[in-house]
């Protein structure tokens, strides 16, 4: 990805543009998602940009991958009650995005809601 305009989510990670950040970790960034689809909505990304999607990240990097859940997990601990929704989304029809991989935490009370 080096050759390739940085992402707007490397330009969070290097504070080009502000974001709400819950955490940060050596190797990922975490902050408010800016269109929330849950009461709490927080993405959780790598720092590199080099992968675009899981399936990338888990195949070059699955140790990052692992850490990108261990923040989930965190940040669920600290804002919902530990439960939380993990949902990565990998391709454009899948309606991805951002081409930065990038876990969406999202928690509240989600049983009844219609986020399937
Ligand atoms: P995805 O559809 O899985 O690629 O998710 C991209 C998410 O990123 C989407 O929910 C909106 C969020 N997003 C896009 N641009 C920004 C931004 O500049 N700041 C923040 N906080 N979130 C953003």
């Amino acid at each position: 990805m080096s050759e390739q305009e940085p992402s707007i989510f490397s330009k969070i990670v290097s504070r080009e543009i502000p974001a709400d950040i819950v955490l940060e970790t050596e190797r990922v960034i975490a902050f408010r998602d800016i269109q929330p689809q849950a009461p709490i909505h927080v993405l959780v990304v790598p720092k590199t940009g080099e992968y675009a999607t899981v399936s990338e990240l888990a195949a070059g990097d699955p140790e990052l991958l692992a850490h990108v859940v261990g923040v989930a997990q965190d940040i669920a601990n600290e804002l919902c009650e530990g439960q939380f929704r993990l949902v990565f989304n990998s391709g454009e029809k899948a309606g991805q995005t951002v081409f930065h991989v990038h876990a969406h935490v999202l928690g509240g009370d989600l049983a009844e809601g219609s986020l399937a």
